[in-house]
């Protein structure tokens, strides 16, 4: 969405992989022109396994995720993961012109600039990491760590979801030899100049609790349950699924009305099935769900309702929005935008509550949420019983302290920022003039 604007605005041009694996190209195939060019990149079968499914989501997410026992250190994933990107340098540099600027999105494309670079590609590149920047001892599980630095410090400026994140990269610089530490704040690593920054990324607020505004009627057709809690998340191990379960259950059995039956609605959608660690939290969950159901289920009362399937975008706001709490319990989050869209669907006069992880980005801008350890199955449940009971003027005073800093951190302001800050940097290889 915020792509979408800053594209249709700037009237840039966007590249992506396409949706289907192929032939092998060295060319950028024009997918779509309004209202702005769309160029794919065609990945083959074996690059959508070894490069996507393999080292961008089997080593660098975990890795990232803190993780590093599920990272598969298979040498054909790495090989993959440089030649997709040098492939797709060379693409790039076919079409780029003079005064473009490129903006280079996520983990799957570190190395990207540093192989434009090699191809005298001198043009202002920024690169945005949508999750979290490991710390040194995560790095050392890569094959070879000392790349990573070298990957960044060829894009202009390198943007991070918090001041957390941008503090981990500062340290992998400063353990590094080869980084020297500039008095405007960059980071100069061998014949390279870059700047680091935080840029949390958010929502499109407005449209957001717009959408939820209009939508007084139940998201249930029939069964509503008297009421609920709320959590939206990819069926990823990251996002802490099997804590909040158990922590659910957990309330279910310390409630001291035993007549209070809340449901907890998990809206899980599939992702990366063909990784064997989506296959297992997957089979987790299905078990930890019936168990929890079979323990405390009535005849009138099913308290998780799973949804392995995604849920249409306009219901979403309203399941959002009638839920008397919203559950964002990751283990490692680079930012959560389900926080974001929760606060934003809330009735202003008689508001949810947001309960969320301390290790998700988001916690650092939505202080007055109810910050929970996600480790703590304890701490979550206490969390659960002061939520549901939380008294109308401190849901509303904690209410209006997190959606000003989800409109502080709106879409259309990150983007815009990043951008700007993109614009300012030094183009490539020119030295500031006190050098
Ligand atoms: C990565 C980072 C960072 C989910 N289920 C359904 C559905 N969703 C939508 C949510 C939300 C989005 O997907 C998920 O965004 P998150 O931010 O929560 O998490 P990731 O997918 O892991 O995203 C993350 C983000 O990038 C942006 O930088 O915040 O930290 O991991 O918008 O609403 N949407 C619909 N049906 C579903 O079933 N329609």
């Amino acid at each position: 969405m915020a792509l979408h604007d800053a594209l249709a605005e700037r009237g840039g041009v966007w590249i992506g992989a396409g949706p289907e694996p192929g032939e092998a190209s060295e060319a950028l195939e024009v997918i779509g022109r309004d209202p702005y060019v769309r160029l794919a990149f065609t990945l083959t079968e074996t690059e959508q396994h070894d490069y996507y499914l393999g080292f961008s989501n089997s080593v660098l997410w975990p890795l990232c995720h803190r993780r590093g026992d599920l990272v598969d250190l298979d040498p054909d994933f790495e090989a993959a993961y440089r030649a997709v990107n040098a492939r797709l340098a060379r693409a790039i540099a076919k079409v780029l012109e003079a005064d473009d600027v490129l903006w280079v999105h996520d983990y799957h494309l570190f190395p990207l600039a540093q192989a434009l670079r090699r191809l005298g590609v001198t043009n202002r590149i920024g690169f945005f990491l949508h999750i979290p920047f490991p710390t040194l001892t995560d790095l050392a599980v890569l094959p070879k760590p000392s790349d990573f630095a070298r990957w960044l410090a060829s894009y202009n400026l390198v943007g991070f979801q918090t001041r957390a994140d941008t503090a981990r990269c500062l340290e992998m610089f400063r353990a590094d030899p080869r980084a020297e530490f500039m008095t405007d704040g960059t980071v100069k690593f061998e014949d390279k100049i870059v700047r680091l920054g935080a840029f949390p990324i958010g929502i499109d607020t407005e449209t957001f609790a717009r959408d939820a505004e209009g939508s007084e009627e139940s998201p249930f057709r029939r069964d509503a349950p008297e009421e609920y809690l709320i959590g939206v998340d990819r069926l990823d191990y990251s996002k802490g699924l099997p804590n909040r379960f158990n922590a659910f259950a957990r309330y279910l059995e310390e409630r001291t009305d035993p007549e209070r039956r809340p449901c907890l609605v998990q809206i899980a959608p599939p992702t990366r099935e063909a990784v064997q660690a989506y296959q297992d939290i997957r089979r987790e969950l299905e078990e930890i769900s019936g168990h929890i159901n079979g323990a405390y289920a009535e005849l009138d009362w099913t308290p998780i309702r799973y949804i392995h399937r995604a849920v249409d975008r306009s219901r979403l706001a309203r399941i959002y929005r009638h839920a008397r709490a919203c559950l964002v319990t990751s283990l490692a989050d680079g930012m959560n935008l389900v926080a974001k869209e929760y606060v934003a669907a809330q009735q202003p006069d008689d508001p949810g509550v947001l309960i969320l992880s301390r290790f998700a980005g988001a916690a650092e801008d939505l202080t007055d949420a109810l910050l929970v350890n996600p480790y703590d199955e304890a701490d979550i449940a206490r969390a659960i019983a002061v939520a549901l009971d939380m008294p109308l003027e401190e849901r509303v005073d904690r209410y209006e302290s997190c959606i000003q800093a989800v409109r502080d951190t709106d879409v259309r302001r990150w983007s815009k920022q990043f951008l700007a800050g993109l614009d300012r940097t030094l183009p490539s290889f020119e030295w500031p003039k006190d050098e």
